[in-house]
């Protein structure tokens, strides 16, 4: 098997935490391909596409250094390693904080407690940064794995690392201090602007990206109400250009179809109630094109 040089590449994690998520996202915009075994890279069959099973922490270099054309790798790394890419979107997975943590027995309570002390962590240029904004002085213990044990082993007294849930953490009695930074899966790409064809393929694979992630973030929503109160329904669900509205067998009543951005999804809901509406139907949506 042979990578062919007229196919865009992207590169995402062969094995660990962003695995699952970027090839959930590459199945669902429609690519077929194999996912990684053994071998380094899969051609999809249906796109010219060729994608590379890499560790994250080389994902943003290749991609800077134009080895693959995209990316898909966590903004923790992107800024730990501080390369020249370009943030297409985010993706919406792999949500994580890069966070101080502190010994729950260290009596320490606050962010200053932590000046001048030693702290553990995989992130140096990203604590480096921070520390110097906040006028600190703590020591910096760099180390590559398992962040968390340095307290009790008295290599730190307080970590610098991810965390998602808190579980690693707590089982490990420390606790965080301050959150630093919010990171979630992106895709990147490099400097250099793609030529024609390349930027043809790109935008082809951004819009249906977009259509995926705008879809996530929209439902459908349908329901009956009085006709009387459309003009107010109307203000609460624009829709996209404007809601479906149709005639009910019932004189007076009408259905109404409409989409509504997820964030909001409950306060829309009481306010249609509100206003009269019944029967109110939800449903997710699949891929959402605009224009
Ligand atoms: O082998 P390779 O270098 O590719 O993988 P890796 O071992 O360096 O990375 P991996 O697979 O652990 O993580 C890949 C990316 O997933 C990270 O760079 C983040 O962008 C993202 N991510 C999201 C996380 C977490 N959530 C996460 N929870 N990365 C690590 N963790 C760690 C956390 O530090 C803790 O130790 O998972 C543990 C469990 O977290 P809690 O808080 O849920 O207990
Ligand atoms: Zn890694």
């Amino acid at each position: 098997m042979t990578l062919d040089a007229n196919n865009l590449k992207i590169a995402i994690q062969k094995n660990g935490r962003l695995t699952e998520g970027s090839l959930d996202l590459l199945k669902n915009i429609g690519l077929e391909f194999e996912p990684p075994k053994t071998q380094l890279f899969s051609s999809v069959r249906n796109f010219p596409l060729e994608i590379l099973f890499l560790r994250d922490d080389d994902i943003p270099e290749y991609v800077q250094d134009g080895v693959s054309d995209l990316g898909i790798v966590g903004m923790n790394i992107v800024a730990e390693k501080g390369s020249n890419v370009e943030i297409l979107e985010e993706l919406g997975f792999g949500n994580c904080r890069l966070s101080l943590a502190v010994p729950e027995k260290s009596g320490f309570q606050d962010l200053r407690d932590l000046d001048s002390r030693k702290i553990a962590t995989s992130y140096p240029t990203i604590l480096r940064k921070f520390l110097k904004e906040n006028n600190m002085k703590a020591t910096i213990i760099e180390i590559s794995g398992s962040v968390e044990i340095a307290p009790a082993l008295n290599i730190a007294d307080a970590i610098f690392d991810l965390v998602s849930s808190g579980s690693t953490l707590k089982t490990h009695g420390l606790f965080e201090i301050e959150k630093v930074l919010s990171s979630q899966a992106l895709i990147i790409k490099g400097p250099v602007p793609f030529e024609n064809g390349r930027n043809e393929l790109l935008q082809k694979l951004l819009m249906r990206i977009r259509a995926l992630l705008r879809a996530k973030q929209t439902k459908y929503i349908m329901m009956n109400a009085p006709a009387s109160a459309l003009e107010y329904i109307k203000q609460i669900v624009p829709g996209l250009k404007s809601p479906t509205v149709l005639p009910l067998s019932e004189p007076g009543m009408i259905a109404i179809h409409s989409v509504v951005p997820e964030t909001i999804f409950w306060e829309v809901i009481e306010k249609l109630k509100a206003c009269g509406a019944t029967d109110i139907l939800v449903s997710p949506i699949e891929k959402l094109i605009l224009s």
